[in-house]
Order: structure tokens, then sequence, then C-alpha cells
């Protein structure tokens, strides 16, 4: 090998850390979860770094029943605020996606979705507080009581 070859590799994996960084740092500040046919989350916790700006949660459904039998959305609150948006979502129907428009108390939502489709929302970190207390739920109604899981902030 020649003198160059090395030097040449040497660079490259200078560049290569140069950036992992960035690149891990990004991929920290988007989030996945999905719901099925079992009316299940498949995640209790998701957890936000406090070096993301903003954030990207995708919602998969991985079931096969349509959106008025088994939607599921992924709505952010507080956790004290939960039951509330909850009731004021089962009252607003499917074609509110189940969140009752102007509901301040709700931080920010996905839209409603039926089997094998798949959304997202993008949200600023500045609408949470390190240390919040912060929950998710679907708020398709009496999804709540098995779709929930707590967001944690830092
Ligand atoms: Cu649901």
């Amino acid at each position: 090998m020649s003198f160059s070859r090395i030097a040449f590799g040497t660079l490259a994996l200078a560049a290569g850390l140069a950036l992992a960084p960035h690149a891990r740092a990004a991929d920290d500040c988007k989030l996945e979860i999905s719901g099925n046919d079992q009316m299940q989350y498949d995640k209790q916790t998701l957890t936000v770094p406090t070096s993301c700006k903003e954030v990207t949660l995708t919602l998969h459904h991985t079931g096969k029943l349509p959106r008025d039998a088994m939607g599921h959305n992924w709505v952010l609150v507080n956790a004290a605020d939960l039951n509330a948006v909850a009731s004021a979502g089962m009252g607003a129907g499917l074609a509110n996606d189940y969140v009752a428009p102007g509901d301040k108390q709700v931080l920010t939502h996905t839209k409603t979705i039926g089997g094998g489709q798949t959304t997202s929302v993008t949200f600023p970190t500045s609408i949470l507080k390190p240390g919040g207390d912060y929950r998710y739920l679907c708020t398709f109604p009496g999804h709540n009581a098995l779709m929930r899981g707590t967001l944690k902030f830092g």
C-alpha cells in the first residue's frame, strides 16, 4: 500500500468521525411508534434529547383493520390532562381525528390512521419543558386505557 493510499484512508476516517455526531443527533430527533389491531402501541416510553430543536414522530399502523374500526393516532399531553383530552377527543369524532378542535390541552397530535397506513407530525421542542411530565395516547374511543405512554424530554 502506498503512502498516499494510507493518507487518504486516514482522511476519510477523520471525515467520517467528524460527521458522525451530526448524523446521530438528527436520528435521535426522529421518533417511531407503531399501533396494531390488538389496540397496543409497541412502545411505552419515548425519549426526546434536549439537543433536538424539532422532533418528528412517525406513527405506523401495523394492523389490517380500517380507520373507523381500529383507528390510531398519537396525541401528546401534559400528564394531568390525559383524561380530559381523551374525553373531549371522543366527542370530537373521527372527522376531527378524535381531537377536539382548538383543545389547548393538546400539545400536538397526528391524524387518525387505519391498518397499513403511516402518518407523522413534526413539532418544536419549545413546547416542552425539561423534566416535564408528558404522556401520549390514542384518543380513538376506548383505546387510551391501553394505548398510552410516557414521553421524556431530556
Ligand atoms: Cu388507537
